[in-house]
């Protein structure tokens, strides 16, 4: 057999040996082992085009808040929503081929069992963050995608939520969904528009220390500060660790990863107690801000604080806008947020809480069954998505005072200023920014909504992770037989204990997660389990 797709699998081989999983943040390893799976995921990306008759798909080149030599490839639905689990499964087996031959009758083979004519158009949009191995993991996609005869748009280096803002405006063009112009320029004008509007005139307190990872968030950060209102009007913005000549140093001391794990401020940052900080991941889709109080204590404010501000001020400005009736929020979070953030939602904002498996798919899914879905992990990922009908119930209408009116401008500007496509740091921190100035508040004044559980978040390495199989939303372990019945009972031991233990989608462990009503008790807690999963 032969032809282009066999040559240009055969230019890239597969390492003997290993094998590859489409896992919840696409395909992620050492940068070294990717060739053969990106020009295979060229393939892939063009089937799916395909099969959707020419839809524009994304392809994103990052490994996130991963170490500098890792990298990765994710794949994009034409809305900017993650892939379709069936495809997930196709990338797999995609990537597994080893021979040239066995991958050209797989691609042949899924075009048969699609009816996918080969002869449609395949559109594809490429993006890569500021990884060294980056350039040469975008020729081995190109391979692919020429060998499938795709029409190829690369956008360079775009932060991965600008890449999923790209695919939606493609694919939306010139209807009513319209989304926006497909152009980075496009992305700065939306979401600085939004934010002067949904500012109303207020101006955020003080200034904000922004930590880049000396990722790709950097040189974009500073590109959409171009386009923000002057810091006299509106915000000062303190860009750090922005540093890409250096990819060697991306995530490295810095970013939302290493503060959340570490809890803890970039050893870089020079700010003061009460300055606000945030830190953004390697690829700019994930958001944490923290802050050092009077006593100069660390203080975090996470995913789970970013729900709860958000959803509190949303619900607010839908009430006064004489809203509430007919629009419902909601909010969804995994197994991670903090019972304390769960238990204020529920309990303080009377909102309803969904509790989903780990990973931002499965958020996003269920906060699609709400009116307004506010999703995010706690360890900062994630956004807030208005259904087809709330939008046009807030399209249609009629204010009835002038404070009505008020409220209703605030959430059209909202629904621009929010990355609907997919969690975007940029995005959710420019909401967060308004938030903070519409109420008032300084870091401080949000940290008092709610005292967390102290919590303690462990990584076990086991033989086997996969004989670990959770129910009840990750929440509890079906299997090792008897091994959910021990933990339950040292949970019982300590005041206010939760602890779960699940295998990670993303690293080879298993994950014990243990909260409590003291420090002593949740650290006790995560060991106790953490010794029972060994
Ligand atoms: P795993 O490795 O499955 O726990 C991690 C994060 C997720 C999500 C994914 C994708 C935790 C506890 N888990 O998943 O929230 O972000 O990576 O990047 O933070
Ligand atoms: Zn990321």
């Amino acid at each position: 057999m032969s032809g282009p797709i066999v040559e240009a699998v055969q230019k890239h081989p597969a390492p003997e040996g290993l094998i590859y999983t489409y896992g919840t943040a696409g395909f992620r390893t050492k940068a070294d082992v990717l060739d053969s799976v990106l020009t295979r995921v060229g393939l892939v990306a063009a089937l799916r085009s395909r099969s959707l008759k020419g839809k524009w798909i994304g392809v994103m080149i990052t490994a996130s808040h991963n170490p500098p030599e890792d990298n990765g490839v994710k794949l994009v639905e034409p809305l900017g929503n993650m892939l379709q689990e069936e495809w997930e499964v196709i990338s797999t087996d995609m990537a597994n081929k080893v021979s040239a031959e066995h991958v050209s009758k797989f691609y042949h083979d899924i075009a048969a069992q699609y009816r996918i004519d080969l002869e449609t158009p395949a559109r594809v949009v490429v993006a890569r963050d500021t990884r060294a191995s980056g350039a040469r993991l975008l020729g081995c996609v190109m391979d692919g995608l020429k060998a499938a005869g795709a029409e190829v748009k690369d956008y360079g280096f775009l932060t991965t939520p600008q890449l999923h803002y790209m695919v939606r405006c493609l694919n939306t063009e010139d209807t009513k969904d319209a989304y926006g112009t497909p152009t980075e320029n496009g992305y700065y004008e939306k979401f600085s528009h939004a934010f002067k509007v949904a500012l109303k005139g207020k101006k955020p307190s003080g200034s904000l220390t922004v930590d880049c990872a000396n990722g790709v968030g950097g040189p974009k950060l500073t590109e959409l500060i171009k386009h923000l209102p002057p810091k006299e009007e509106a915000l000062e913005i303190f860009v750090i660790n922005d540093n890409v000549i250096k990819p060697e140093s991306l995530n490295v001391e810095c970013g939302a990863d290493y503060v959340k794990t570490n809890q803890r401020a970039p050893p870089s940052s020079k700010a003061g107690a009460g300055d606000r900080c945030c830190s953004l991941d390697g690829d700019a889709d994930r958001v944490v801000y923290y802050f050092k109080d009077m006593n100069n204590v660390f203080r975090l404010l996470d995913g789970d604080r970013i729900a709860t501000l958000v959803a509190s001020f949303l619900g607010d400005q839908i009430r006064q806008a004489g809203l509430a009736d007919s629009i419902k929020i909601g909010v969804v979070q995994t197994a991670y947020a903090n019972g304390a953030a769960t238990q204020y939602v529920e309990q303080h904002l009377k909102l309803k809480v969904d509790c989903t498996p780990t990973g931002v798919k499965h958020l996003h899914h269920a906060a699609e069954k709400l009116d307004v879905g506010v999703y995010f992990e706690a360890n900062g990922h994630g956004t807030v998505i208005f259904s087809d009908d709330t939008l046009e119930t807030i399209a249609k209408y009629e204010p009835k005072s002038p404070g009505q009116k008020e409220a209703l401008d605030v959430v059209h500007a909202c629904i621009d200023l929010i990355n609907q496509s997919v969690g975007d740091a940029l995005s959710d921190m420019l909401l967060v920014e308004v938030v903070l100035a519409h109420k008032n508040w300084g870091p401080q004044e949000w940290l008092s909504t709610y005292t967390d559980l102290p919590n303690r978040l462990l990584k076990v390495i086991v033989n086997d992770r996969k004989i670990f199989k959770t129910t009840d939303a990750e929440r509890r372990l079906v299997s090792p037989e008897g091994l959910q019945a021990q933990i339950d009972k040292e949970v019982q031991k300590v005041r206010q204990g939760r602890s779960f233990a699940r295998a990670s989608g993303t690293e080879d462990a298993v994950r014990v997660y243990a909260e409590a009503a003291t420090k002593a008790e949740a650290e006790d807690l995560a060991r106790k389990v953490a010794e029972l999963v060994k």
